[in-house]
C-alpha cells in the first residue's frame, strides 16, 4: 500500500472509536479528509448518531458537505472525542503539527478534548522530534523580531512560502516560522521558551495531549494506547 492508503487504513479504523452522541473534534488534512468520508459512511449505513463536528474550516466544508453536523467551539460544552493528523510522532506519543499551518486551531480543538487520537500513516513515526520543521505561527507585528530572536536561539527560522515566494498566512491571517532544527532533543524545554516568546501565538509541539495513535501500517491498522 501506497502512503495514502496507509492513512485511509488508519483514518477508517480511528472512525470506529466514534461513539453515538459524542460531539467530536477533528483537525485538517489528507488522513482527517478520510476520517470524515468514513465517518459520514458510519452515519449513513449504521444510522451513527453524533452531536456534531467542532472542527477547522478547511474540514467544516468537506464535513458539511457530507451531511455531518458542524458546531463552533464556543457553544459545545466539551468535545469527547479528538481525532487529527500529524506529522511527527515519537514512542512518548509527543507529536509536532502544523503542516497544514493549522496548528493553533488544532490545538484550541485537542485541549478542549476529553480524548485526543492520531491517526498517521507509519512514516510519522520518528525516534526524535524535529526532522519536519517546527510551525510557528506569528503575528505580523514585530515578526522580523521574532525572527531575529529566533535565529539568535539557533532555532534555523524560516517564513514559510506558497509557491509565489509570498509569506503564506495562517486562517488567523498570521504568518509561519517553521524552525529546521533537525532533532529536538527538550521538547519541554523548547515548548516552555516558544509558549513564552511575545509575537509567537502558537507553536507545532502537542506534548502531553493524544492518548491514542492509530498507525496505518502494510499489516493493516495498529492501534498504539
Ligand atoms: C494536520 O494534519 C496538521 O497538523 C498536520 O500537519 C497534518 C498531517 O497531514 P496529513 O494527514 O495530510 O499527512 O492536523
Amino acid at each position: 500500500m501506497n502512503q495514502s492508503e496507509l492513512k485511509q487504513v488508519a483514518a477508517e479504523r480511528a472512525a470506529l472509536f466514534v461513539e453515538d452522541g459524542m460531539t467530536i473534534g477533528l483537525g485538517t488534512g489528507s488522513t482527517v479528509f478520510f476520517l470524515v468520508e468514513a465517518i459520514a459512511r458510519r452515519i449513513k449505513e449504521e444510522g451513527l448518531h453524533i452531536q456534531g463536528v467542532a472542527t477547522s474550516s478547511r474540514t467544516a466544508n468537506q464535513a458539511a458537505e457530507l451531511g455531518i453536523k458542524m458546531l463552533d467551539l464556543n457553544d459545545v460544552d466539551h468535545i469527547d472525542l479528538t481525532i487529527d493528523g500529524a506529522d511527527e510522532i515519537d514512542k512518548h506519543f509527543q507529536g509536532i503539527k502544523g503542516g497544514g499551518a493549522a496548528h493553533t486551531l488544532e490545538k484550541m480543538v485537542a485541549i478542549n478534548s476529553t480524548r485526543n487520537i492520531w491517526i498517521v500513516d507509519e512514516s510519522k513515526l520518528v525516534p526524535v522530534l524535529g526532522k519536519f520543521p517546527l510551525p510557528t505561527e506569528v503575528i505580523p507585528f514585530g515578526c522580523e523580531q521574532v525572527f531575529k530572536r529566533l535565529e539568535a536561539e539557533n532555532l534555523h527560522p524560516h517564513f514559510r512560502l506558497d509557491a509565489d515566494g509570498e509569506r503564506i498566512r495562517t486562517h488567523n491571517q498570521n504568518f509561519v516560522i517553521d524552525l529546521h532544527m533537525g532533532a529536538i532533543k527538550h521538547p519541554h524545554l523548547l515548548k516552555q521558551f516558544l509558549d513564552s516568546e511575545v509575537g509567537i501565538l502558537e507553536h507545532g509541539l502537542f506534548l502531553d495531549l493524544v492518548n491514542t495513535v492509530v498507525v496505518g501500517t502494510q499489516d493493516g491498522a495498529q492501534v498504539l494506547d
